[in-house]
């Protein structure tokens, strides 16, 4: 009898153990992530693409030929296949000629435009390599530009150096590439009003973020903490509001020139700069800077903080709204983007009707100025906002938006706010919307949000309340970036986590030859470590 009940209670025991360890597996299994090894690192993945065999290789007596629809189009391609010619330089040390004139089938890199592509989109390009050569075509000289950057990426690695490499093939493989964004709004915003960024550091990331096709540059220039842009009208704005930032460094501001300079390095790597300005919460350097805009007529104290919502402009006086038209008429003159970026958020000391009245008369002026109003969510609940207006949803359930059919541009906080640390050991960044490891980065499609006739793309914002060197800039915008780079360019249906992650171990050794301080987690770039 003992015996029995004994053996019993031993199959019990061990059956329990069996769902265990078998819980135990699944969990782990869940949470570890599977990488498919890839073959080429390309980032954001192309349309099509069809293998030869065989390649190309680039050699000292290979030339670059460009040839475009129209002169115009000859002479951009001229210089992009200079830049192209200088960044070639510096890892092959070949010095290569410049053709204007047809390329088919000679030994080189053959760039072109032609009208017969007049009617896919802009970004639209077809790549085509065999053994004589490598030919880029598309409608506009931007396709071609973007097909550029699929070139880089099949090339060796050590492409990207910056010394001479003597022994290296440069080879590229036989294949024809046809590819096309699925979205034509592809950004990064870069919060320079907390803490300042130089001219140099974002051309910088410009430059990088090029590499990946983002096409929009999203600059926030003005919140509690600092006014980043030099409005002649008004100077106190940058002489008070800006020589603040969050800690009370010497904070800092473009001038109309800097940031006209920014504005065409941006456009020769076919980058959108898109100015905001942050209204009418978010406005105490603004305060601080002009006595009239303050109901006491007193100017504010300077802010350092990180709190937000607590500063408002006074939304029915007309001071508020001769100054915001000032603004708007320099900053249209200024900048040739389509869109002026209004702000809207976080209003929190303002009464809804108030609000609501702000953006509507705000986002009309915008209009007035030939221009497209962009603003962040909860702007949508206005009743007054004109209702082409974007709005960026990095909040709500932007459900007024979508009733009212308004375009979406989609940042929710919880997968595409490169302020969020990747996990707790991550030093910079902060946690309110949760950890984004790249797993979150990449594992969601807009869709999610909202309709896709509704969705203009995707933004990445990165916040830098306590982001305050290029080096950490890096670190929260690599790898996360190429994440959003790829959903905002690629087909959803041929996404998936476990191959993605495969190009992007790959892209870790073109990240480190570009001298990018990614965040290196050890699950997925081992070789480059
Ligand atoms: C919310 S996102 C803000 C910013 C902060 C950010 C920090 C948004 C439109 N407003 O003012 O910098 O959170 O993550």
């Amino acid at each position: 009898m003992v015996k029995i009940s004994r053996n019993k209670s031993f199959r019990k025991g061990c059956i329990i153990l069996i769902i265990l360890l078998l819980g135990i597996y699944i969990a782990l299994s869940f949470n570890r992530i599977k990488i498919k090894e890839a073959k080429y690192p390309l980032v954001p993945l192309p349309l099509k693409m069809e293998e030869g065999s065989g390649e190309f290789v680039l050699k000292e007596n290979s030339n670059i030929y460009v040839l475009g629809k129209d002169l115009e189009d000859t002479s951009s391609l001229y210089n992009i296949a200079n830049n192209l010619k200088a960044l070639l330089k510096k890892s092959t040390g070949f010095d290569f000629n410049i053709y204007k004139e047809e390329g088919r089938d000679k030994n080189g890199i053959y760039l072109r435009t032609t009208s017969e592509m007049d009617k896919l989109s802009r970004e639209e390009y077809n790549l085509k390599v065999n053994e004589v050569g490598v030919e880029i075509v598309s409608s506009d000289v931007e396709g071609v530009f973007r097909g550029i950057q699929t070139l880089r990426q099949l090339m060796p690695k050590e492409i990207e150096g910056d010394t001479v490499f003597e022994n290296i093939k440069w080879k590229i493989p036989n294949l024809e590439i046809y590819d096309k964004p699925r979205y034509e709004y592809r950004g990064i915003m870069i919060d320079v009003a907390r803490h300042f960024f130089s001219v140099e550091e974002i051309k910088r990331q410009i430059e990088l973020a090029s590499y990946y096709k983002i096409n929009k540059l999203h600059l926030h220039l003005s919140d509690d903490q600092g006014w980043r842009l030099e409005i002649k009208k008004w100077p106190e704005l940058t002489e008070i509001g800006g020589k603040t930032q969050v800690g009370g460094g010497k904070g800092g501001y473009y001038t109309q020139e800097e940031f006209i300079e920014i504005i065409k390095y941006a456009n020769e790597r076919y980058i959108e700069v898109i100015p905001e300005f942050d209204m009418p919460g978010h406005t105490n350097a603004a305060l601080a800077s002009l006595d009239f805009l303050n109901k006491d007529g007193i100017k504010k104290e300077a802010y350092t903080g990180v709190e937000v919502g607590f500063s408002a402009l006074m939304c029915r006086d007309e001071r508020t709204y001769s100054f915001v038209e000032d603004i708007i008429r320099e900053v249209s003159k200024l900048s040739p983007s389509k869109y002026i970026h209004i702000g809207g958020d976080e209003a929190h000391t303002i009464s809804k009707e108030d609000y609501g009245y702000f953006m509507g008369r705000t986002s009309k002026l915008v209009e007035k100025y030939g221009k497209v109003p962009i603003a962040w969510d909860p702007a949508d609940i206005s009743n007054d906002i004109s209702n082409n207006t974007v709005i960026q949803n990095w909040k709500s359930t932007a459900s007024n938006a979508k009733s009212k059919n308004m375009k979406l541009i989609i940042s929710k906080a919880e997968r595409c706010y490169l302020d969020m640390k990747y996990s707790q050991e991550t030093v910079f960044g902060s946690t309110w919307a949760g950890y984004i490891p790249i797993r979150n980065s990449y594992e969601w499609d807009p869709t999610d949000y909202g309709s896709e006739d509704l969705i203009l793309g995707v933004e990445a914002p990165l916040w830098t309340e306590n982001i305050t060197n290029r080096s950490a800039l890096d670190y929260m915008i690599y790898p996360r970036i190429l994440s959003y780079a790829e959903i905002g360019w690629s087909d959803k249906n041929r996404r998936s986590l476990e191959e993605y992650l495969g190009r992007l171990s790959l892209q870790g050794e073109r990240m480190k030859e570009l001298k990018i301080n990614y965040y290196k987690d050890e699950k997925i770039f081992k070789a480059a470590n």
